[in-house]
């Protein structure tokens, strides 16, 4: 893999000085908010607050299905929800399931299987459906794509309702229903997760059926564990929805969830968005990836703190299994690339590796080796396969140009999945790699770290670890803030953690500060006093009940010596001035990518955000 390479925005003085003024912010948060677009104070400010929201009206032809839920509820008929194996899926089944029976609807709830059915709404669940006794079939987070199948639910007497957020097919047919999508139907923050769909949703049954949609309050909770889980942008509403939804969990009394909090030792009132993504998205995950998805949906429905006790455990150990299997996939696939070589993309096929894992372990390669990565568990003639994407690489265009050797395929830009006989693997290794090699350029192939702001020592303290708190959650479209360090030199590296980390000093313009760098093998990354550049985090770090500014870093290369090769090495030299760190005070520079020695940041627990 190629070294990271730094890139630093053009961040123009008079922005940062007029946020610094009008908001009363510190010159790092101001780089920040005008590196990310959000240069103009009321944009800037309406992102800080985290106060977007929309009412439920906002989608377009919502109150038809609101009246055709409504309907089926007065008539006594049965209702059911068609949700997914996955936490969006099943938060989202869980909030109507929930939201229905409270008006005293007949409502049941279907989840798919994720190695049986497959993902989505099946023709032969319809038809199981049917013969159920099924009147009205509500799908979340599901059935956009699903025209025949609802074509089929009308035939067999059922009416439909579909709620989702995917993309619609290609040839734009939709399924003949009330549509209820936050794409589709013109709503104001298009990103919404499934179960956000599910919980406006309701809010707008409710309000039809002269209920106060305020008693739906709760249900944020399970909006925020999704919208973090589903990987949908941290911005807009979605941030209202994930600030309010971890208020809620602080002070959760659904015993499901108080219980996983605790098989995943998360303090109800120190949950953040990391908590979700990394302790309890996994562990609901677990049992769709190994089994079925139907514990976490008990979980999330049952009053009696005993059986959520039950239940949570086995999501546990159900988490567990995941690991190892994921952990021994992880190991085969590595040697295979390591047999491999250097390639600009990766095809890797193995016996008894877990469908429901691989897209897991391909995400973590992918992010690994910094290439496209394809998965095949193989099963007999045939292997299912998972793939995941890097930045500059467009994944389903790549699988379409190879689509002679799969037998079905379908995905996006940055995830698919696949099933192939397995004599063809090796043809379409072959032809996958060619692609990625014809179309991924040099720059493609080595990771960017986008630096936010550039910072002196003196400035990293608590004062500005607490303020930068005022851009979270974080996460997908809202990344952690990387901090460059102005003149800094990484001094005095003592090794923690069982000599697999280490920690150190940070000087920069005469000012020190405590640092750590995780998986250095106990070492410093760069040579000890010399000048570096180097990108950090800056945590709130609690301990013990004490609470401490952290610096983590993310990345260091050394400071290449700038006047004395100008002479040499002209050009690339006027470009290095470009990027050279401004102080804060006049922070102002051209983007330019640098090489950095990449140092991996801890993610916390051993989790994952991806889709499979
Ligand atoms: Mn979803």
């Amino acid at each position: 893999m190629g070294a990271t390479r730094f890139q630093i925005a053009d961040c123009p003085s008079e922005q940062v000085a007029r946020l610094r003024r009008e908001l009363k912010l510190s010159g790092a948060l101001a780089q920040v908010l005008v590196r990310r677009g959000l240069g103009e104070p009321d944009r800037a400010r309406a992102f800080l607050e985290a106060a977007e929201e929309h009412p439920p009206g906002a989608f377009a032809g919502i109150e038809l299905a609101v009246q055709r839920i409504l309907a089926h509820v007065s008539a006594g008929s049965r209702i059911t929800i068609h949700g997914d194996y996955d936490v969006d899926g099943i938060c989202s089944t869980a909030i109507l399931v929930r939201a229905l029976r409270e008006l005293g609807a007949d409502v049941d709830s279907y989840l798919p299987d994720r190695i049986g059915d497959g993902y989505g709404l099946a023709a032969a669940t319809v038809r199981r459906l049917a013969q159920r006794g099924t009147k009205l079939l509500v799908t979340v987070d599901c059935a956009i794509t699903a025209v025949e199948e609802v074509a089929l639910a009308g035939e067999l007497g059922m009416q439909a309702i579909v709620t989702d957020h995917h993309s619609a097919r290609a040839d734009g047919r939709l399924p003949d229903a009330p549509l209820v999508h936050p794409a589709l139907c013109g709503y104001p923050c298009p990103e919404l997760c499934a179960t956000a769909v599910a919980y406006k949703l309701a809010q707008a049954v409710y309000a039809a059926a002269g209920r106060d949609p305020a008693e739906l309050e709760s249900e944020l909770e399970l909006v925020a564990l999704a919208t973090v889980a589903d990987v949908v942008p941290l911005i807009g509403e979605n941030r209202t929805l994930v600030r309010r939804g971890l208020r809620a969990l602080a002070a959760t009394r659904r015993p499901g969830l108080r219980a996983l909090m605790a098989v995943a030792r998360v303090a109800p009132g120190r949950v953040d968005e990391r908590a979700l993504g990394f302790a309890l998205a996994p562990r609901l995950n677990a049992a769709g990836r190994m089994y079925r998805a139907d514990a976490g949906l008990e979980l999330l429905l049952t009053e009696d703190p005993l059986r959520a006790q039950q239940v949570a455990q086995e999501l546990d150990r159900a988490n567990h299994e995941r690991r190892e299997a994921e952990q021994r996939i992880r190991w085969e696939a590595e040697a295979q690339v390591a047999e491999l070589g250097e390639r600009s993309a990766y095809v890797l096929a193995g016996e008894q590796w877990h469908p429901g894992v691989v897209g897991i372990v391909a995400s973590r390669l992918a992010e690994t080796h910094h290439r496209p990565v394809v998965l095949i568990a193989l099963d007999g003639a045939s292997g299912k396969g998972s793939a995941r994407s890097i930045p500059g690489f467009d994944l389903l265009a790549g699988l379409t140009e190879c689509s002679e050797q799969m037998l079905r395929f379908g995905g996006h830009r940055a995830a698919a999945g696949l099933e192939i006989e397995r004599e063809r693997v090796p043809a379409l290794a072959q032809a996958f790699e060619q692609h990625a090699a014809r179309v991924l350029a040099a720059a493609d192939l080595s990771p960017v770290e986008r630096v936010d702001a550039v910072v002196g020592g003196e400035e990293l303290g608590m004062g500005l670890a607490e303020e930068l708190q005022r851009l979270a959650p974080f996460g997908h479209g809202n990344p952690g803030v990387s901090l460059m360090v102005a003149e800094a030199c990484l001094r005095d590296g003592r090794p923690m953690g069982e000599g697999k980390h280490v920690r150190f000093t940070v000087e920069s313009r005469g000012a020190r500060a405590q640092a750590v760098a995780f998986r250095t093998g106990g070492r410093l990354p760069v040579e000890d006093g010399a000048p570096v550049e180097a990108t950090f985090k800056l945590e709130v770090n609690e301990w013990n009940g004490v609470c401490e500014p952290r610096l983590v870093l993310r990345h260091a290369r050394p400071a290449e010596p700038r006047i004395e090769v100008r002479s040499l090495r002209e050009e690339r030299e006027v470009e290095r001035e470009l990027a050279l760190p401004p102080p804060p005070e006049h922070p102002s520079a051209a983007p330019v990518e640098q090489p950095a020695q990449a140092v991996p940041v801890a993610e916390g627990e051993h989790g994952q955000l991806a889709l499979c």
